[in-house]
C-alpha cells in the first residue's frame, strides 16, 4: 500500500478523476497533447508527488486556439437555454465527483477535505446559477424618439475566453468564469495555477465528457498548463477578447497591461487585505467565530481571508484574550484528516512569506500575542505546516500593510466612533471585503453607507471570507476591479449591441435632422 493510500484514500480519488500518471498539459476536450518540460506537483499534505503534468508550448497553443476559435463558431449558434443544459448535465457530473474532486483539492492545494468539499458545492451551485442565467441574458428595449421605430440591445457571445487561476480556489474560480461565459456562448481556453495542474486536469477531463457525450466541438472547453509565460501567450493574443485573471496584485498589473496594450477586456480579481471592524456593541461569540474562521481557514490562504481585526478600545482586551484563547483550541495537520482544522500552506516559499511577516511585524514594534512558527516532526515532514499566528500592530505598519498569505491576524485598536475605524479600514491599498461587528444598526449603516467600507464586500455579522455565488465577487483599488460569478456579471463575458429597425417607409434622422434631397 503506498502512502496515498494510507492517506484518506487519494489513490482512489485520483483514479476516479484520471489523473494518474503522466499527464498531458494541453488538452482540446478529451484530445491530450503537449510537447513541454514536465512539471511535478508535490503535495504539501505530505510532500509526496501528486502527478506529472507536460508544459503547453507555444506550439501547443496554436493548435488550442485553433480548435477554441472553431468550436466557438458552432457553439455561438447553439440556444442560450441548450447551452445551460450542457452547464446542468456538467453540474450533475460535478455532483457524483464531488468527495472524489474535493480529496484532490484537499491533497493538492492543502485546504481542509471540508473546505475542498465546499469549493466543488460554488461549483455545482455556479452551474445552478448560469443554467437559470441561460434564460435570463436580458437586454433592454429603448423608446425610440423616430416614430415607426423600434429600439433594443442585445447580448452577443465575446469569442474565446481566456481564464488564468490561482492555487488557492484550484477549481471553483474556473468554474465561476466558465460555467457563466459557456451559457453566454464563448469557449473557454483555462491556465490553472503550476502549484495545483493535476485539479486542472480533472476538472478539464469532467467537462469534456459532457461535451463529448453531446457530440459537441472539443475545443468548447481547452486546458494549457505552465507558468506565467504560457499565460502571456493569452494575455497578448489579440484574438482573445477577455481574460479573466485571479491572483497576485503583482500577477494582475502585468496581465491589464498586456491585455490593454491591445485593447483587450480583464476582468481582474486580485489581492485583499480584509478587515472585520469590531465595535462596543459587537456579540463576543460571533466575532470570535467569524475572526477565527477568517483568519485560518484555508491556513489564511483566500482572498478574503480576515488580516485585521480593528476593535474598540473598550473591548479590546476582552475580544483579545477571547480569540487568543480560541487559538489554543486550533488543531493543525493533514487536511484530509476531518479532526483538524488547519492544513498546510502550498509550499515553502509560503512558509519563508510567513516567517518574513512575523520577523517584520515584530521589527515595527508589533507584539506577538499567539507566537507562530513552523512545524517539524511526525506529519509535518513536508516542511509546510504553520501555526496560526496573532500580532497586535498599529494600522500604519508597513507589514499591515501589505497582504500575506499566511495565517498571521492583526489586532488594531480603535478609539471614538465608528468612523475612525472605517478609516483605518480603508488605509490599505487592497479592497476586497470587509467586516463589520456590531449591534448598532446606526454603524452598520454607516458602514455600509457611501462614507463607509471602500470594499467590494461589505459583510454586517459576517466574517470576511465565505460569500455565496450569488452575489457579483471582486473589489476595488489593488484588487482589481472585476466582478464574477453571481448577479450580473455575467455581462462581462458578453457585448452588447444596440440595434434600431426603421418599419416605415421614411427615414427620418435623430435629433430632428433634416437633410432633403
Ligand atoms: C478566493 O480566495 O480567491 O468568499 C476566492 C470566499 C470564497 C471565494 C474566495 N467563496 O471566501
Amino acid at each position: 500500500m503506498s502512502n496515498k493510500e494510507v492517506n484518506f484514500g487519494i489513490d482512489n480519488a485520483l483514479k476516479i478523476l484520471g489523473v494518474t500518471g503522466l499527464n498531458e498539459g494541453s488538452s482540446i476536450g478529451l484530445t491530450n497533447f503537449s510537447s513541454g518540460e514536465i512539471i511535478e506537483s508535490f503535495s504539501p499534505v505530505d510532500g509526496l508527488l501528486v502527478g506529472k503534468i507536460k508544459q503547453t508550448t507555444k506550439a501547443d497553443y496554436e493548435k488550442v486556439m485553433e480548435a477554441a476559435t472553431s468550436a466557438f463558431k458552432t457553439w455561438r449558434t447553439m440556444p442560450a437555454p441548450q447551452r445551460g443544459e450542457i452547464v446542468r448535465q456538467f453540474g450533475n457530473k460535478l455532483r457524483e465527483k464531488k468527495e472524489a474532486l474535493g480529496k484532490l483539492v484537499s491533497y493538492e492545494m492543502g485546504k481542509s477535505y471540508q473546505e475542498g468539499l465546499g469549493e466543488v458545492q460554488e461549483m455545482i451551485d455556479i452551474c445552478d446559477f448560469a443554467v437559470g442565467l441561460s434564460r435570463q441574458l436580458h437586454g433592454l428595449t429603448m423608446h425610440s424618439e423616430r416614430p415607426g421605430h423600434r429600439m433594443y440591445e442585445q447580448y452577443h457571445p465575446l469569442g474565446v475566453v481566456g481564464i488564468i487561476s490561482a492555487f488557492n480556489f484550484p477549481v471553483a474560480v474556473w468554474a465561476w468564469n466558465t460555467a457563466l461565459a459557456w451559457v453566454c456562448g464563448d469557449v473557454c481556453i483555462w491556465k490553472p495555477s503550476e502549484k495545483t495542474p493535476m485539479c486542472g486536469v480533472a476538472c478539464q477531463n469532467i467537462a469534456a465528457e459532457v461535451f463529448a457525450e453531446n457530440n459537441l466541438p472539443e475545443g468548447i472547453s481547452c486546458l494549457i498548463n505552465g507558468d506565467y509565460k504560457v499565460g502571456e501567450f493569452m494575455s497578448k493574443d489579440t484574438r482573445i477578447p477577455l481574460i479573466s485573471a485571479t491572483g497576485s496584485t503583482k500577477m494582475g498589473k502585468l496581465v491589464a497591461q498586456e491585455v490593454a496594450a491591445r485593447l483587450g477586456k480583464s476582468l481582474l480579481e486580485l489581492g485583499g487585505n480584509n478587515a472585520i471592524i469590531v465595535t462596543p456593541d459587537a456579540d463576543i461569540k460571533m466575532t470570535v467565530i467569524g475572526a477565527v474562521f477568517g483568519a485560518v481557514g484555508t491556513a489564511g490562504q483566500r482572498c478574503t481571508s480576515t488580516r485585521r481585526l480593528i476593535i474598540h478600545e473598550s473591548i479590546y482586551d476582552k475580544i483579545k484574550t477571547a480569540v487568543v484563547d480560541a487559538y489554543k483550541q486550533l488543531r493543525i495537520g493533514n487536511p484530509l484528516d476531518e479532526n483538524n482544522h488547519v492544513g498546510p500552506l502550498i509550499d515553502k516559499d509560503a512558509v519563508k512569506m510567513y516567517q518574513n511577516a512575523l520577523e517584520k511585524v515584530v521589527e515595527e514594534g508589533g507584539n506577538l500575542v499567539v507566537e507562530g512558527g513552523v512545524l517539524s516532526g511526525k506529519g509535518y515532514e513536508s516542511g509546510c505546516y504553520v501555526k496560526p499566528a496573532i500580532a497586535e500592530a498599529k494600522p500604519n505598519f508597513m507589514i499591515v500593510q501589505h497582504e500575506t498569505f499566511a495565517p498571521v491576524l492583526y489586532l488594531l485598536k480603535y478609539s471614538g466612533t465608528v468612523e475612525n475605524a472605517i478609516d483605518i479600514q480603508n488605509e490599505v491599498t487592497q479592497g476586497l471585503s470587509s467586516a463589520i461587528m456590531t449591534n448598532n444598526l446606526r454603524e452598520a449603516e454607516r458602514f455600509l453607507s457611501v462614507q463607509g467600507s471602500d470594499c467590494g464586500i461589505a459583510n454586517v455579522n459576517i466574517g470576511t471570507s465565505g460569500a455565496e455565488i450569488g452575489g457579483a465577487f471582486g473589489g476595488e483599488k489593488d484588487t482589481g476591479g472585476g466582478r464574477e460569478s453571481g448577479s450580473d456579471a455575467w455581462k462581462v463575458y458578453m457585448r452588447r449591441q444596440t440595434n434600431t429597425i426603421n418599419y416605415t417607409t421614411e427615414l427620418p434622422l435623430a435629433q430632428g435632422i433634416k437633410f432633403n434631397l
